[in-house]
């Protein structure tokens, strides 16, 4: 890359022009880059995950940004929805790209339907509320106001409108990302990814349409943790791709609005991250931490094909909240750096298989609709990655350790006593088929009642039992009348 001694004192590494990891010489303060040149250009947004291609320009300019605030009831979970407070229709909002010394006139419009004012604060400007004051906007209306960007970095963007806590709780969040003027390194793919925290009445999966939970969000007992919006933005065929030998760039954020994220891809480790979305790049680097209202760039080489999954490794927050994104890497094996199979199914849990199959049977139940078949078919899906672990895909158990539901004696002989050992566990000893186990399962009460329910009339169902469905009244009955062992919750 070309280097001039420009870029060397204002960019430094951000651009990556020196290519060692030794501090930049730094300017003080916002650097004035001259006045805008050329006609205005008009910002190109992406929604995540994707990224507006590089500016590509080499002089400052004017820059319109068009960005409108939407309330919009969207799906943060299989069958359960929320109301999503936006910038530009989805969450995290767009992914606006400047060049450090642009002049940006930005443009905040409040769609007619919202019914709560909005307004943006952008941590990339310099001054009293980073333009939260001039863009007060109520429904129905636009504001503008013009602001210059001297700093460059990957900066979070957010509503500031009181409640602020909710505002950026219900989705109101972005990234903007001011180039250095050399532009950063070109890589082979980028991507945006942003995290957020969610709180909501009902627990976590419950579903349905689900209100913001205040107190929840206070006491910062997050009920969903998730990736782009939702449990399911990243992952099946909305995987972020990339082949074999590719260089890949993920810009980071985390709105928030309670949780620092300990963001990782696991079976990658990062070659550079510049921390906090500033100028000084880490090498090597396992895992990042992402800060509420902050961000990171990462960057990586895919070298062996497979599924890479990107987790919040504060791992509850992964398998029990929704913390999961996947990056799909198809191309050549390469047996000298990875022998291995698939990473293993452990970490891809149920969300590999996620099917439609539990929204249909969400929606169906809303309706009263429900058959067995859409049990069964949901149940299916939810087996894979949270029973089978134990009990094996096919319900034959392992000899000694893990009983068997195929054609089992003791599971088919009591319904109610099969729930309560969902929601409750089991602790041995038990005779199943004749063969006596004495081990113990955990209580499985963190799943909900409907899952519950399609979980078992599927097991009840499949691998040579057959049963009547096991409905989520009855699961929600043995859940209300039990005492709950230690640990169980809920
Ligand atoms: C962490 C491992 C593990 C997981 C996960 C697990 N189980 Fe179990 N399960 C066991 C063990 C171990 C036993 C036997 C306990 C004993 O010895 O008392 C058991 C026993 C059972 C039994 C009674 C014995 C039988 O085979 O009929 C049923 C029914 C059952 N599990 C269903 C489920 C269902 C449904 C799920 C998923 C919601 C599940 N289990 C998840 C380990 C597990
Ligand atoms: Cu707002």
């Amino acid at each position: 890359m070309r280097c001039s001694r420009f870029a060397l004192i204002v960019a430094g590494l951000f651009a990556g022009c020196s290519g060692s990891s030794a501090a930049p010489t730094r300017a003080t303060g916002p650097v004035d880059l001259g006045p805008p040149q050329g006609p205005p250009v008009n910002a190109v947004l992406t929604h995540a995950p994707q990224v507006p291609p590089p500016t590509g320009r080499t002089a400052p300019a004017k820059v319109v940004v068009q960005l409108e605030v939407r309330e919009i009831v969207m799906p943060i979970a299989e069958g359960v929805s929320y109301t999503f407070w936006t910038f530009g229709g989805q969450v995290p909002g767009k992914f606006i790209r400047i060049r450090q010394g642009d002049t940006v006139e930005f443009h905040l419009q409040n769609h007619p339907s919202s019914k709560m004012p909005h307004n943006i604060d952008l941590h990339a400007v310099t001054g009293p509320g980073g333009g939260a004051a001039s863009s007060f906007t109520a429904p129905g209306h636009e504001s503008q106001f013009t602001f210059k960007a001297g700093n460059p970095g990957l900066y979070v963007y957010h509503c500031a409108t009181a409640p602020v806590g909710m505002h950026v709780a219900n989705g109101m969040y972005g990234l903007i990302l001011v180039e250095p003027p050399e532009g950063l390194p070109p890589v082979d793919r980028e991507y945006y990814v942003m995290q957020g925290d969610f709180y909501t009445v009902g627990k976590y999966r419950e579903k349905g349409l689900q209100p913001f939970d205040m107190q929840k969000a206070i006491e910062e007992n997050a009920t969903y943790v998730v990736f782009n919006g939702s449990e399911g933005a990243l992952v099946g065929d909305k995987a972020l791709q990339a082949k074999v030998g590719e260089k890949v760039r993920l810009y980071v954020g985390n709105g928030g609005p309670n949780l620092v994220s300990s963001f990782h891809v696991i079976g990658e480790i990062f070659d550079k991250v510049w921390t906090e979305g500033g100028q000084r790049v880490q090498e090597q680097v396992q895992t990042t931490i992402v800060p509420a209202g902050g961000s990171s760039i990462v960057e990586f080489t895919v070298d062996v094909p497979g599924t890479y999954i990107l987790v919040d490794h504060s791992i509850f927050r992964a398998f029990n909240k929704g913390a999961v994104g996947m990056l799909k890497v198809t191309g050549p094996e390469n047996k000298l750096v990875y022998s291995g199979k698939e990473v293993d199914s452990v970490y891809l849990s149920d969300k590999a298989t996620q099917s439609e199959a539990v929204s249909r049977a969400a929606a169906a139940a809303a309706k009263g609709t429900l058959t067995k078949d859409d049990q069964i078919a949901a149940g299916k899906s939810l087996f894979q990655g949270t029973c089978s672990a134990c009990h094996q895909p096919e319900g034959q158990g392992l000899p000694r350790l893990f009983p068997p539901l195929a054609k089992s004696d003791f599971l088919m002989a009591d319904k109610t006593r099969a729930i309560g050992i969902v929601l409750n566990g089991l602790t041995g000893p038990v005779k199943v088929n004749g063969e006596e186990f004495s081990s113990v399962m955990p209580p499985q009460s963190h799943l909900a009642d409907d899952d519950i329910a399609n979980i078992l009339t599927f097991v009840r169902n499949s691998f040579g039992n057959g049963g009547e469905a096991v409905s989520t009244a009855e699961v929600t009955a043995v859940r209300t009348s039990t005492k709950r062992p230690p640990g169980a919750g809920h």
